[in-house]
């Protein structure tokens, strides 16, 4: 990448008018780590779909695949791809589409599609395999522990797991669908939460250990994932990457927690972002 170019991302996500979760979060994020937001919004919804009562949605699906031909057209290049939550079985073709002919950039697929063991409202069982299919395309991965059960085609485990059988996920999500692999939220058998990396490639295990607080907030993969996508187009490591989006996403949420807000409203992520103006090494990642 030529230098001082800013990174441009073609960000494939919703937009939830209140709830901090995808484009309200991931653009000021990426833009506060460097990096330019190109958005493809997959629909407009008034609020995520977490327990907030009757949200509305609108569709996009006939809107992203037009915009994306107009950015051929100007011959936009982007140094990225990245999606997350899709809102129909179509717009996850389109995402398969793009991706067969996208030939420049990085491809980071967030499978959102499920958490705490359950499968978001208005993910369809059709919608699920699609978005497995949609993961076999990405060069990184980062599902939840939901997700990397679902994606395995396994049941969801609720105890902690050993760190050999942690292992033993990540190598068969390496086999059947990328490269690099993260999963965040995982409980294991110690009594830690922890986020776990896999390089395919040099075969290195990373975990980071997470100071966890047992309050689960939406957008918090949307954050981490935001993070992890701009750090790496910025040159940082992938085991770096993955710390300091673990850490932020740390930050962020004993910020939230320190309020006392009502978890449906998301992660006050905005007077921590200065996190990211910050020097810092973020070295505290483990191999194993
Ligand atoms: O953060 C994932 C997400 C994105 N978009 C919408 C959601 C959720 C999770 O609940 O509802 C609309």
């Amino acid at each position: 990448m030529m230098k001082n170019k800013i990174p441009l991302i073609l960000c494939v996500h919703d937009i939830s008018g209140f709830g901090r979760c995808s484009l309200t979060v991931i653009i000021p994020i990426i833009s506060a780590c460097g990096c330019q937001v190109c958005c493809l919004p997959t629909a407009v919804l008034s609020t995520h779909t977490g327990n907030l009562g009757n949200f509305i949605l609108k569709d996009l699906t006939n809107f992203i695949q037009a915009s994306y031909n107009h950015y051929r057209e100007l011959n936009l290049s982007f140094d990225c791809f990245y999606s997350g939550f899709l809102g129909s079985e179509k717009q996850i073709d389109i995402c398969i589409d793009i991706l067969s002919d996208f030939k420049e950039g990085l491809k980071i697929i967030d499978p959102v599609m499920a958490d705490n063991g359950i499968i978001y409202k208005t993910y369809t069982k059709t919608m699920v395999e699609k978005i497995c299919s949609l993961a076999k395309k990405a060069d990184i991965i980062t599902p939840n522990f939901t997700e990397a059960c679902i994606l395995l085609d396994i049941e969801y485990i609720k105890l902690g797991i050993s760190l050999k059988k942690a292992k033993k996920l990540l190598t068969k999500l390496g086999e059947e669908y990328s490269p690099y692999i993260i999963i965040t939220g995982v409980y294991l058998d110690s009594g830690d939460m922890v986020n776990l990396g896999y390089d395919r490639e040099s075969g290195i295990y990373y975990i980071i250990k997470c100071n966890y607080i047992p309050i689960s907030y939406p957008g918090t993969g949307d954050i981490f994932t935001s993070v992890i996508v701009s750090s790496i187009l910025k040159g940082i490591s992938f085991p770096s990457a993955m710390t300091r989006a673990t850490r932020f996403v740390e930050k962020a949420i004993f910020n939230t927690y320190t309020q006392n807000t009502d978890t449906r409203y998301g992660v006050s992520f905005e007077n921590v972002i200065s996190y990211f103006f910050e020097q810092n090494d973020f070295k505290d990642f483990e191999e194993f």
